[in-house]
């Protein structure tokens, strides 16, 4: 006899259903897997970058499970841990405390990650995993300080709301900073955007906001924030490592390396996205960004990086972690160009033609080259 229960009910473990890291092979193409990631965690369109703050939506997103669903009236924070009054935090008191708003250009740590050679399976970003926001919310230092943090804290770590597994193991979305990160008068636990509540999938109703940091370390949808007098090595710190293999320990993934992108300029072909000028003066503009020490200038190239010039780069308006406008004129003669710009930090670091290739895919900053067309008129 066919009993249906007996055919299904196989004990099968979470190593079964959820795949190990691996590197795609020569020539693979995007998996349909990995066209579901692009589809939930969309980038931002490059012509955004025309906005000093990205408009609603356009800002990228990446979440790792699914979005949780949060009740704002029962949603509370738990901190506690190694301090001397463990707090429970609603959703009003957090509100009632003294605000901060801080301007910040967040970026994905796998940007650029779908331009590697060979090409680390996961989310296939190329260039556009950033935006940027006027995050609002209660500095963590003045909360870590009403729960009184002793000298014995090592470590903070912050939990999110959802859950899910990932390479066989099964998490809530977990990411640490050490005290000193943690106190630094510009991490928020920000609860709007834009002067607006946090939309469900940027991290509704507060997220951690760490300016110059890659987008991992804002953990969306607290939940708890916990002190800890030893090292934290959950599974999300040691994901975010440069290295060449899989079993090396690698070196964590902090803060934001130096880049430059360009608005792509003319008109596209829609199905390859191939740019279209006509002769002339085409105004070119892009912004630039860097979480480590600030851009102090943008060049240009429009010879695939043969020649570069200085581009004009905007005034920071004071905003230390947010991006900056730069423009460049460019007389288009008829024929095939491609397009690049490269930003150079005040301690003289130059964004790479070629980043080095690592395992997890992150933190390519390598340039970024359109290939453009200018007609005969
Ligand atoms: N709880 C939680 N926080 C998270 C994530 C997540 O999956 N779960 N993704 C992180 C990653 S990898 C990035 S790049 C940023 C993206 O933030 P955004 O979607 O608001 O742009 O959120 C971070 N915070
Ligand atoms: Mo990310």
């Amino acid at each position: 006899m066919y009993v249906w229960g007996a055919r299904y009910a196989q004990a099968v473990r979470l190593d079964e259903i959820s795949t190990p890291s691996r590197v795609a092979a020569a020539d693979e193409g995007v998996s349909t897997s990995e066209l579901g990631l692009a589809a939930r965690n969309h980038g931002m369109p490059l012509e955004a970058m025309r906005y000093d703050l990205t408009p609603p939506g356009l800002h990228y997103l990446l979440i790792h499970y699914d979005i949780p669903y949060v009740d704002a009236e029962s949603w509370q924070l738990t901190v506690d841990g190694v301090v001397d009054r463990p707090l429970t935090l609603d959703l009003a008191t957090l509100r009632a405390m003294p605000a901060k708003t801080v301007r910040s250009t967040m970026e994905c740590a796998g940007n650029g990650r779908a331009r590697l050679e060979p090409r680390p399976v996961s989310q296939p970003w190329l260039v556009e995993a950033v935006g940027t926001a006027e995050w609002t919310g209660v500095p963590l230092r003045d909360v870590l300080v009403a729960a009184g943090v002793g000298a014995r804290a090592v470590d903070v770590v912050f939990t999110g709301a959802d859950h899910g597994v990932e390479r066989g193991v099964e998490q809530d979305y977990q990411r640490k900073l050490s005290v000193g990160e943690a106190t630094d008068p510009d991490v928020l636990l920000a609860y709007a955007m834009n002067g607006a509540p946090l939309a469900p999938q940027h991290g509704f109703p507060v997220r951690l906001l760490v300016p110059g940091w890659y987008g991992m370390t804002n953990v969306k949808w607290l939940t708890r924030v916990e002190v800890l007098d030893q090292a934290f090595s959950g599974f999300q710190q040691k994901a975010y490592v440069v290295r060449q293999s899989a079993d090396e320990p690698g070196d964590p993934v902090t803060r934001i390396a130096p880049r430059a992108l360009v608005i792509p300029p003319g008109f596209p072909d829609f199905m390859t996205r191939a740019r279209v000028v006509r002769p002339g003066v085409v105004p070119l503009e892009g912004r630039a960004w860097s979480g480590r020490a600030p851009v102090a200038h943008v060049e240009v190239s429009v010879d695939r990086g043969a020649t570069w010039a200085k581009a004009s780069l905007g005034p920071d308006g004071g905003h230390r972690w947010a991006w900056r406008r730069w423009t460049h004129e460019w007389a288009a003669t008829p024929g095939r160009h491609v397009i690049t710009a490269r930003a150079i930090t005040e301690d003289g670091e130059v964004q790479p033609v070629d980043a080095p290739w690592n395992r997890g895919g992150f933190v390519n900053n390598a340039v970024h080259e359109i290939p453009v067309t200018c007609l005969e008129a």
